[in-house]
């Protein structure tokens, strides 16, 4: 049977200048998502992370949580996570992503937005331990949240929002983190939670020193 044109499962394809963007908005079923947003929330080993800006350590306005092979270490802006070992329900979505797009994800952040007071300030994901055009598959549980892009270097290029809802899965690829950067803006109205996956692949993970 021929597949419609406008078939709700499709993937929207995002391409931009310098990257590319891929959305499945219904990459979970609407149950899965649910028990799988409830079992992460109990159950992840939520960190609250502090930063240090001009000499005093401020925290970050979500939790963490790092968990990944053996050796995949991870900071951003010299913070050090926690390095936890694979729960069950992470490692069977780290299965399914890996064999649904031949990636070798070694890891995962995840984000807990509490409300809409939580967010994620403007980056790239260009750590150098992320390697060149590193592939980021992003899973949303919880919350609608708005999503947004702008160009690095372009400044008259038009910023890309999306909208990511509950079993969403957002994949950046190509040059998208060396040219783009994203956010998560803060919103008011929002009053409940959001989780959100990022699988990534740490090229080269440290043996740890014993
Ligand atoms: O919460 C999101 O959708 C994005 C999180 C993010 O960009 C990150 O953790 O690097
Ligand atoms: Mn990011």
């Amino acid at each position: 049977m021929q597949k419609s044109l406008f078939e709700a499962d499709a993937p929207l394809e995002f391409p931009l200048r310098q990257g590319f963007l891929t959305l499945h908005p219904h990459w979970l079923a609407r149950e899965q998502a649910d028990q799988l947003f409830q079992v992460f929330k109990e159950t992840l080993n939520w960190e609250q992370s502090q930063l240090r800006i001009h000499g005093r350590m401020v925290p970050i306005p979500r939790l963490n949580a790092w968990y990944g092979d053996p050796g995949c270490h991870y900071q951003y802006s010299g913070h050090q996570l926690t390095l936890n070992p694979w729960t069950a329900e992470l490692a069977a979505l780290r299965q399914r992503l890996s064999e649904e797009f031949n990636s070798q994800f070694n890891s995962v952040l995840a984000n807990f937005y509490r409300d809409g007071k939580d967010s994620v300030a403007w980056h790239s994901d260009d750590e150098p331990e992320l390697g060149r055009n590193p592939l980021i598959a992003s899973l949303s549980l919880g919350v609608s949240r708005r999503f947004s892009l702008k160009h690095r270097f372009q400044k008259q290029e038009a910023p890309v929002n999306l909208e990511l809802t509950h079993g969403s899965l957002l994949l950046m690829s190509g040059t998208t983190q060396s040219f783009w950067s994203h956010c998560l803006p803060k919103s008011s109205r929002i009053a409940s939670g959001r989780i959100n996956l990022t699988f990534r692949r740490i090229v080269d993970p440290r043996i740890d020193k014993q």
